[in-house]
């Protein structure tokens, strides 16, 4: 039995890990993440499997490996990015953007009868739009049912899942990004948004946090929310949630667990990291009254839930 009352950020300190997302499945917390190899190709982001670490109380950690990865997914060569994982009648449902051979970049849906996989692709792309704006996938299930898969880069799209959640029907809609949604910034649509949508509903406001990157030139990512009274929107700018650090990305995940509110993010603080060589972290937060949230320093760490 341990004793350990503090867990000492980053989370994992044994290999750079990034893009980390929570969920809370009876009394565990799962953290599915990204995996940044030590040797780069190219210099530049490589990236080919996906982990899974859990824990009862945030301190004591449990490594369940590689859950997932590029040589599952028959159709795919390239960038196991930013995933999400939801569980739903008793399955569960590993959602990761991935390179498409000799195409862009698509949203590939792992399955498992159990949170820590091992994840089965469903053998083709759920979302594939050709472009390379299909990254990052954010998933929730509203209160009637109805599952949302948003995603995108530079642009938020959003399809409503079946209730298989491997499927959906028509045409992926485009949010509009404007600055009364997203806030005034230097991404390409001209408003913060840039990436890492995470999508949930606390009480009757929803909740859009994201990667985001402020006014002026070459500016390394902020986390930003967004609140809207129904699921699709209109979404209103709320605020910068964490400042930029030294790292260029920022991936924001956020859940309750045993009565507190809890913000994942990433940042290059291992030794030897970088800009592709990340580490997971974790801050407590609390909301304010009326649903804003103020903005979440980066900590040393989080006491036992
Ligand atoms: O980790 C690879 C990509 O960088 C993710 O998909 C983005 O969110 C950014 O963190």
């Amino acid at each position: 039995m341990s004793h350990k009352t503090f867990h000492k950020n980053p989370i994992v300190t044994d290999i750079y890990t990034a893009d980390p997302a929570p969920m809370v499945y009876g009394d565990t917390l799962y953290l599915y993440t990204t995996h940044d190899e030590d040797q780069l190709i190219n210099d530049f982001y490589t990236m080919f499997d996906w982990r899974c670490f859990s824990t009862k109380d945030m301190v004591n950690w449990t490594d369940h490996g590689k859950i997932f990865s590029l040589d599952d997914i028959s159709w795919a060569d390239d960038r196991a990015w930013a995933p999400q994982c939801i569980e739903r009648n008793g399955k569960f449902y590993l959602y990761c953007p991935v390179h498409k051979i000799d195409s862009g970049m698509a949203i590939a849906v792992g399955v498992s009868d159990k949170p820590e996989g091992p994840y089965k692709d469903i053998g083709h792309p759920l979302v594939d739009e050709g472009d390379w704006n299909d990254i990052d996938p954010t998933v929730f299930i509203d209160e009637d049912g109805q599952a949302y898969l948003y995603f995108g880069n530079p642009e938020l799209r959003y399809v409503k899942l079946n209730e298989d959640m491997v499927s959906y029907e028509g045409e992926v809609q485009k949010i509009p990004m404007t600055v009364e949604a997203f806030g005034k910034g230097s991404h390409e649509t001209g408003t913060t948004y840039g990436e890492g949508p995470w999508f949930y509903r606390r009480g009757d406001l929803y909740y859009m946090v994201y990667a985001a990157f402020a006014e002026g030139e070459r500016r390394n990512e902020h986390l930003a929310y967004s609140t809207s009274p129904s699921p699709t929107g209109p979404w209103t700018y709320g605020g910068v949630l964490m400042e930029e650090g030294p790292c260029f990305t920022n991936h924001p995940g956020i859940c309750d667990f045993k009565g507190h509110s809890y913000l994942f993010y990433h940042t290059d603080e291992l030794p030897g990291g970088s800009l592709f060589h990340r580490s997971v972290c974790v801050a407590e937060f609390k909301y304010n009254e009326n649903g804003t949230i103020d903005t979440i320093d980066k900590v040393d760490g989080v006491g036992r839930a």
